[in-house]
């Protein structure tokens, strides 16, 4: 029998990530040839495949996770592979079922979020983002130019309804000039097609199409639409009142909700397109000041112990300059949204009172 063309794929992708000699991902280490095996031919309704979802992973063996679900339903079809990877990445225990709470903002009028550097000496700004992606439509690897444009539309009339701070204007990357696109990504309000994992992934395929970024006038609200998720809502500042950031965050997700119909999972909480993003979506982080323990030996052993991630100052895989990190919360699922700013919150507080120990 002749063996279909999408198995082939994911049998040559397999044999280079199982023959790399350097390869720490989440992928590497579940994959197994077992499971490999037992998932190998399976397909989701919308045609993905396995092969779309370890393409990123075995081209790129320096991945963290290495591993996206090719659509929704992959959470399903290919749950021996996502299920291990995802208690991995949360940090769930291995031996019990994923659960993840009910979506719990909190009540921000009891638990109040002081600002965490009102000084303003470390802290240089404060953002939050979700992930979203609309109910039947699947994730990068397999979305069509047609169907970008379909979520897009869909997306600009919930963003079209949203008043008063919120209001803004939806800009796509259809008419924008490139120095307007890299003055918004340098000035870390905009994304673009530079991240060699997502490229893989297939986040980038018929780029620019459908893709754009809506925001209001002081660009504190800001909504990327088809980069890595269908949607990532977005709430930024300068300084450290991550109260008043969460809160304008809050009230756009309750807004736009009543709009759009968000895919979700009783056991995974809202589906986005990477495994470390289920659940919450939620990440909440800091540019923060911190040359002194930056430079020490417990930095990375302290960010692990408060379950917080550093990224450099241009996001995810890049450097840090003049000792500013993003610091942020890494877990987002089998806790509320509530909880993971928190987890930033207590975490940050603890990254200061060490840095300001060093001085
Ligand atoms: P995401 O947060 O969407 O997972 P990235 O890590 O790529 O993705 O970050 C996206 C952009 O947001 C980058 O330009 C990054 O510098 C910027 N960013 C993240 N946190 C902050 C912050 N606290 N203040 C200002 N910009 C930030
Ligand atoms: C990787 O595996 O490194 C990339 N695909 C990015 C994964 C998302 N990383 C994360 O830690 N949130």
């Amino acid at each position: 029998v002749e063996i279909p063309v999408h198995v082939t794929e994911a049998e040559e992708l397999f044999k280079t990530l199982t023959s790399a000699t350097e390869c720490h991902s989440l992928l590497r280490k579940h994959l197994t040839q077992a499971i490999f095996d037992k998932i190998k031919d399976r397909k989701t309704s919308l045609g993905g495949t396995l092969a779309d979802c370890i393409r990123s992973g075995c081209q790129n063996l320096d991945s963290g996770v290495g591993l996206y679900a090719c659509d929704p339903e992959a959470y399903k079809v290919f749950a021996e592979l996502l299920d291990p990877v995802v208690k991995d990445y949360h940090k769930l225990p291995e031996k019990k079922n994923i659960h993840h709470p009910h979506s719990d903002f909190g009540d921000l009028e009891k638990h109040k979020l002081e600002d965490l550097d009102p000084e303003g000496k470390y802290i240089i700004s404060t953002r939050v983002r979700v992930g979203r992606s609309q109910e039947g439509y699947g994730f990068p690897p397999i979305l069509t130019a047609e169907s970008r444009k379909e979520l897009e539309s869909k997306a600009l009339d919930a963003l079209n309804s949203l008043a008063d701070e919120l209001k803004g204007t939806y800009h796509p990357l259809t008419d924008m000039d490139t120095e307007t696109q890299a003055k918004l990504t340098e000035d870390h309000f905009l994304f673009n097609d530079s991240d060699r994992f997502l490229k893989a992934a297939g986040g980038y395929n018929d780029w620019p199409t459908g893709r754009g970024i809506y925001f209001n006038e002081n660009k504190t609200f800001l909504v990327w639409v088809n980069e890595e998720d269908h949607l990532r809502l977005i709430s930024m500042q300068k300084g450290g009142d991550i109260g008043a950031v969460y809160k304008r965050l809050v009230t756009a997700v309750k807004t736009i909700e009543e709009k759009l119909k968000f895919a979700r999972d009783d056991r995974l909480g809202y589906l986005t397109f990477c495994p470390s993003n289920l659940g919450t979506t939620l990440r909440a982080s800091v540019h923060i000041k911190i040359p002194l323990l930056a430079a020490s030996d417990k930095f990375k052993s302290l960010c692990d112990k408060l379950n917080l991630q550093a990224r450099g100052i241009h996001g995810e895989h890049t450097e840090s300059e003049g000792g500013v990190y993003d610091i942020s919360n890494k877990r987002r699922l089998g806790l509320t949204e509530f909880q993971a700013v928190q987890e930033m919150y207590s975490g940050v507080k603890e990254i200061l009172k060490q840095e300001k120990e060093l001085a």
